[in-house]
């Protein structure tokens, strides 16, 4: 049997570190870009370029924009969460029937737009502890290793192109608590990132402000149960601190989005987070009121709120 191909849909920064890997190991990997203005401008170009270890790897991959007929049975979705569902929705007419769409993005609320779009679709949530950054020249620098969760809610039955990512060296398993997954690094997130841009420091600097990420995480705890995911919520505290420690050099994400002036993804974390606590009738005073500063920052710096 022909091997499938995959269809990547945001080559940025972790789009550049799949699509470079299954290349490499062979498997047949098209583009989607955005426009036909980046199309023209990749096609100048040698390709997407991945730099692992200090070793550059140049994949000249096929390229197209939604525009195009090919139909398509694998979707791998490494957009932004705020760009997703315009994404999905710009290609949607080329899935074919039972297609799978992999999605890659942090925090929640993309996947289950999606999935409410797409009922037809095998729509895969995945979480990714690997870390990727795009520099000036385009190339993508392999800064983190780390480990990819994925699943689709309640499905014990791993699929069978999962030996694409096995044969590409990404490491994955397959979890039906997915979900989980996701609201833990969430929790995570919310936890930290934050912070780190009301207070303007690295992760690290954050064990000078213990007693507001403790009062954090037990809300966040609280939250994590009311919302079916205990098992995500248990040592929630013990955590962060690991991870304030482990990342303590670093600066989060949203951090690194806020300084670069770049829309942050507060849509699909903290704000999230929020909206499921109004909806559980839960009251988070410490998340609120750190969910408000936080947009009164992203405001004065004419950063998007959502
Ligand atoms: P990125 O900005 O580097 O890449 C996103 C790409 O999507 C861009 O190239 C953009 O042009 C493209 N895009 C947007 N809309 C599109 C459209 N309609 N059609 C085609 N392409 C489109 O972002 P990233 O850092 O790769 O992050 C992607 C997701 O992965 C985010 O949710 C992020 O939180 C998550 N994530 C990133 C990392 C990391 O280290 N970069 C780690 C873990 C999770
Ligand atoms: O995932 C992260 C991020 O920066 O987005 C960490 C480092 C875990 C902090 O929340």
């Amino acid at each position: 049997m022909a091997t499938r191909s995959w269809h990547l849909l945001g080559a940025g920064s972790v789009g550049t570190l799949w699509a470079c890997r299954l290349a490499r190991a062979g498997l047949p990997v098209r583009l989607i870009l955005r426009s036909a203005s980046r199309l023209e401008q990749y096609l100048e170009g040698p390709g997407l370029r991945l730099i692992e270890n200090g070793h550059a790897f140049t994949a000249a991959l096929p390229a197209e924009t939604a525009a195009a007929a090919t139909p398509i049975e694998r979707l791998l979705v490494t957009c932004k969460a705020y760009d997703v569902a315009a994404a999905v929705a710009g290609v949607r007419q080329r899935l074919v029937p039972g297609a799978t769409v992999v999605l890659l993005q942090n925090g929640l609320g993309s996947q289950q737009a999606v999935s409410e779009a797409l009922p037809e679709a095998q729509v895969v949530y995945g979480s990714t502890t690997e870390g990727a950054w795009c520099q000036a020249d385009g190339s993508v620098v392999f800064a983190g290793q780390g480990f990819t969760w994925l699943g689709r809610p309640g499905d014990a039955q791993a699929p069978a192109w999962l030996a694409d990512l096995a044969q590409a060296g990404i490491p994955h398993q397959w979890t039906p608590h997915i979900l989980g997954r996701l609201w833990r690094k969430l929790a995570v997130n919310c936890a930290i990132n934050p912070l780190t841009v009301l207070h303007q420091c690295r992760n690290g600097a954050l064990s000078d402000h213990a007693e507001a990420v403790n009062a954090l995480c037990d809300e966040l705890t609280a939250l994590l149960q009311a919302a079916g995911q205990a098992e995500a919520a248990e040592s929630l505290a013990l955590e962060v601190e690991r991870i304030v420690t482990a990342t303590a050099a670093n600066y989060s994400s949203m951090y690194q989005d806020v300084a670069a002036g770049r829309r942050t993804e507060i849509a699909y974390l903290i704000s999230y987070a929020c909206g499921r606590a109004a909806s559980l009738g839960l009251t988070m005073p410490r998340l609120e009121a750190l969910h408000h500063r936080l947009i009164d920052y992203l405001a004065a710096r004419h950063l998007p709120t959502n």
